[in-house]
């Protein structure tokens, strides 16, 4: 098995089109491990290991352990249920310069997900923001939205989720 390719794999059908493999999410996202295992033809030592093995914990296991989960990024409608919580007071998010003036006049979207995804640190921003060349990073206010009412979220693998950021409360921070 490739635990990479399957990573992808898993993300893709998790997180965007589980009916291409004939699987259906729950309302929060779930899907029964044995279908999963069932479509990808995978056993369940091979799903323990592209779980345990995934660079940024991208999957999570329900408590019974009978049912999995993407933990963030999705495009298909889902309720992640995790609890509002109260942000540091800086959050960081990692972009390409192509988007900045955008971002600069309408504030970061959501895009096709579900919503803006932030990260706890500039090191971790900057690796978002490689994905697409060469990165720059802006400085979210999240004190300042927190206090205006904006609700965050965190994710069971870390990553700071909120519905949109205005522009007022965003700096360019580092330009790569
Ligand atoms: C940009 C990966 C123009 C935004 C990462 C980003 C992350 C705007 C792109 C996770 C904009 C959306 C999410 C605006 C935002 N105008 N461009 N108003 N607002 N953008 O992939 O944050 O490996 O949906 O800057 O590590 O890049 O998949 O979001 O460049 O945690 O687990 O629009 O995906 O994780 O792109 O990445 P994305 P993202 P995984």
């Amino acid at each position: 098995m490739d635990v990479v390719r399957t990573s992808k794999r898993l993300s893709y059908l998790l997180r965007h089109r589980p009916d291409t493999a004939g699987l259906t999410l729950d309302p929060a996202g779930w899907v029964d491990v044995e279908d999963l295992l069932t479509a990808l033809r995978l056993t369940r030592s091979e799903l323990d290991e592209v779980v345990a093995g995934n660079d940024k914990r991208r999957f999570a296991f329900d408590t019974s352990g009978t049912r999995i989960r993407a933990s963030q990024g999705h495009s298909v409608p889902v309720e992640l249920d995790y609890a509002p919580a109260h942000p540091p007071a800086e959050l960081f998010h990692g972009t390409v310069e192509r988007f900045v003036p955008a971002i600069l006049a309408e504030g970061l979207r959501p895009g096709n997900r579900h919503a803006v995804h932030l990260s706890p640190d500039v090191q971790t921003a900057l690796r978002v923001g490689a994905r697409r060349g060469r990165p720059v990073v802006l400085r979210v206010d999240a004190g300042a939205m927190a206090a205006e009412g904006a609700v965050f979220t965190q994710s069971a693998n870390g990553v700071w989720l909120v519905d949109a950021v205005p522009p007022q409360h965003l700096t360019v921070l580092d330009r790569g």
